[in-house]
């Protein structure tokens, strides 16, 4: 599962700084150097602790993270679905990702330019979900139009034509399409219209240094994520030793970094589980809830496909037993099948026969 995130806002609030120390950032990220796929499209390690406890017991020869990829895009201005800007072009470039993340600025700076000439983070917000909506309703005009044309031809083909109004209407009254109440079904339909305002969305607080440790105000009903990108940036510059001691400096507990990533697992409803042996350590992500085969499915769909049964330990006695063989002879491996739910932190072996 290649999880990816779009970075959304206006002009000249942090988006690129954001993402440039994203895929800089150095962190077990040997195996996925900064990939560069497109110049703004990033493959950003996530940071686990986790891992490099297993890699201690399990002395494997690399240790391979999960990814994120992050995509940066141009800043949105108000009128850009109207074709003001450029952001709107760019915003086909994150119609597919799974989330986005929206930098909002809070930091101070006479000397940057800030689009609306103060810096006001509930109304640049609330630009930014206008624009959106915009582009929404851009896209939902073309899908019903298409959709009313099929379903003139043949009934079971504009299946989704009743959905799609039911969105229209909901975007046209000023709401992101995440809150429209749909059925399964429904949501089924919704996938395929690609909506940027149904996507999970997380606000990043550009903060200022001397913003830390302050109480930010909600957006939309949402807690910002507080980083400060200029830090952040100049952390990723820095070595391990280096980091921590300008991170103890500024009085903060970890990267900023690690904070967005571990919050964009939890909004996204993800988990990882390890796969533990000589060759390497390795984080997979799956979904809170995911069962075995599901789970060995994002290895390989044949471990799916011919899942037979899983070797489990527990993260914890992984470690209290010193590794696998330890954990076997405690007697706290346990087989488990097909309708095993995955615990995150998990340390798996599939067995399966295709
Ligand atoms: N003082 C201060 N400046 C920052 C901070 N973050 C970014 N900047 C500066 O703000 C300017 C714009 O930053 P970018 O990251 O390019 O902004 P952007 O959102 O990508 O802008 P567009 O791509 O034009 O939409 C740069 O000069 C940054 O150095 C911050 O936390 N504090
Ligand atoms: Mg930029």
């Amino acid at each position: 599962m290649s999880l990816s995130i779009g970075i959304v806002g206006l002009p000249n609030v942090g988006k690129s700084t954001l993402f440039t120390a994203l895929t800089k950032n150095a962190v077990l990220a040997e195996n996925y150097p900064f990939a560069t796929i497109e110049p703004n499209v990033g493959i950003v390690a996530v940071p686990d602790a986790r891992l490099i406890k297993l890699a201690e017991l399990a002395h494997p020869r690399k240790i391979v993270p999960a990814t994120v990829e992050f995509v940066d895009i141009a800043g949105l201005v108000k009128g850009a679905a109207t074709g003001e800007g450029l952001g709107n072009q760019f915003l086909a470039n994150i119609r597919e990702t799974d989330a986005i993340v929206e930098v909002v600025r809070y930091f101070e700076d006479g000397n940057i330019v800030h689009v609306d000439g103060k810096v006001d983070p509930v109304s640049d917000a609330e630009t930014i979900k206008i624009e959106l909506i915009l582009a929404d309703l851009g896209t939902m005009e073309k899908v019903v139009a298409r959709l009313e044309k099929e379903a003139k031809k043949d009934k079971a083909r504009g299946a989704g034509l009743e959905t799609a109004r039911k969105l229209q209407a909901h975007l046209e009254a000023g709401h992101r399409a995440l809150s429209c109440k749909l059925t399964d079904e429904e949501c089924a339909q919704a996938a395929d219209f690609h909506l940027m305002t149904a996507k999970p969305l997380l606000y990043v607080a550009n903060i200022d240094e001397s913003q830390i440790g302050t109480e930010l105000a909600l957006i939309d009903g949402q807690a910002p994520i507080p980083i400060c990108a200029k830090i952040e940036s100049e952390l990723a510059d820095l070595d391990a030793d280096d980091a921590s001691e300008y991170l103890a400096e500024l009085g903060l507990p970890e990267p900023g970094l690690d904070v967005l990533a571990r919050a964009a697992y939890r909004l996204l409803g993800l988990q990882s589980y390890f796969t533990a042996g000589e060759p390497e350590v390795r984080a997979w992500t799956i979904p809170l809830g995911a069962k075995a085969p599901q789970a060995a499915g994002v290895i390989h769909s044949d471990f799916e496909r011919g899942f037979i049964k899983a070797e489990v330990v527990g993260y914890d006695d992984y470690l209290r037993y010193g590794g696998e063989k330890g954990a076997r002879e405690a007697g706290r491996l346990r087989l488990e099948g097909k309708d095993y739910v995955v615990q995150d932190g998990d340390v798996m072996h599939f067995k399966f026969n295709v």
